[in-house]
């Protein structure tokens, strides 16, 4: 799989692990009217078609809400005994590719023992339970949001992370950011980079009720403000920040450019498919933060044997295009190593 060997963050066993229409679709923001909104209001449009109205509110709003009902395929209680398998795997040491406490980015250290917010690399063909997680992500209602969200055709779009997020043994938070850019970004370069498209999408799909994310709906396409400048990284209450409250089986894709930040209760169980997806069209920038996870590493290891032969199709597709991305991008580091 060409460069994809060459990515630095193979993760695994080692010392150090890189390891208005009617539409009861999709729930944008809320109206923020007070600092502890959270998004729960229907999404209101001109729009009958379900696929642009939620294309709509993630451009006006930065992220969209969409309803369990969407994908009947996504069988919760399957999921659920898939991902507390894995998750069990995680915390006892027997799954290496983790998230650990109290780093925010990769790579992430292997050793588990401040406990652990994320289990890396669901589709790793040595999870016993990977096919069940990818017909989640290959799922083709699923990829028709993706390509319109995108703005791109089916036919180009990238595999790239499907990760989950855990709840932590003790309470955690991650600080304020955007995924894609350093606190350190004058206002001038966060305009810059916020003008040019996202070139994927990304979602959280809560298989419990899920109130972990915390974001400022709007300020995907904005510079901050002084007073989001000036704030305190962890502040608890930033003006115009919104809960994302999940309900079990709902989909929230986000622009991971909003300002936003991971709120971790230790006593709530949390098991949310963290994934996103790209496209042909993503440059260098993307490429560093998607195989920064490792995925290159195993990818090509993947079968679809198991698959039914259009999404086993796909599957291959999407596969070939992250190879191709690894190809063109050669080594490509980490976003913020040490953070
Ligand atoms: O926990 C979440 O939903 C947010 C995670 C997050 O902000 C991140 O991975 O950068």
């Amino acid at each position: 799989m060409g460069n994809l060997d060459h990515q630095p963050d193979k993760g695994g066993i080692r010392g150090n692990a890189r390891s208005a229409t009617h539409l009861p679709t999709a729930q944008p923001a809320a109206k923020p009217s007070s600092n502890e909104s959270s998004a729960s209001s229907p999404i209101t449009t001109s729009d009958t078609n379900p696929y642009k109205a939620a294309r709509e509110a993630l451009d006006r709003d930065g992220f969209v809400v969409l309803s369990a009902s969407l994908f009947p395929s996504f069988d919760l209680d399957t999921l659920r005994a898939a991902a507390s398998g894995i998750t069990a795997a995680a915390r006892s040491g027997q799954w290496p590719y983790i998230r650990t406490l109290p780093k925010q980015f990769p790579p992430w250290p292997q050793d588990a023992s401040n406990g652990i917010w994320g289990v890396q690399h669901l589709l790793h063909p040595t999870n016993p339970e990977h096919i069940t997680f990818a017909k989640t992500y290959f799922d083709s209602e699923l990829l028709k949001y993706v390509s319109v969200l995108i703005g791109c055709c089916e036919d180009d779009l990238t595999m790239e992370l499907y990760n989950m997020l855990v709840r932590p043994e003790r309470d955690f938070s991650l600080r304020w950011h955007r995924d894609d850019m350093p606190a350190t970004a004058t206002a001038e370069e966060e305009e810059e980079r916020l003008k040019k498209p996202a070139h994927h999408a990304q979602w959280n799909l809560a298989l419990y009720d899920d109130s972990s994310l915390v974001l400022i709906p709007g300020s995907h396409v904005r510079a901050r403000t002084d007073v989001e400048r000036a704030a305190d990284p962890y502040e608890a209450h930033m003006p115009g920040q919104i809960t994302v409250k999940l309900k079990a089986g709902e989909v929230a894709f986000y622009n991971n450019n909003i300002l936003h930040r991971g709120v971790y209760d230790s006593t709530k169980e949390r098991m949310t498919l963290h994934g996103s997806i790209g496209t042909t069209q993503a440059g260098i920038q993307r490429a560093r933060n998607v195989l920064q996870h490792g995925v290159g590493v195993w990818a090509k290891q993947l079968s679809f044997d198991d698959f039914e032969p259009e999404m086993a199709e796909r599957a291959k597709m999407m596969r070939e295009r992250l190879d191709e991305m690894g190809n063109m991008s050669g080594d490509v580091g980490y976003f913020a190593e040490t953070e």
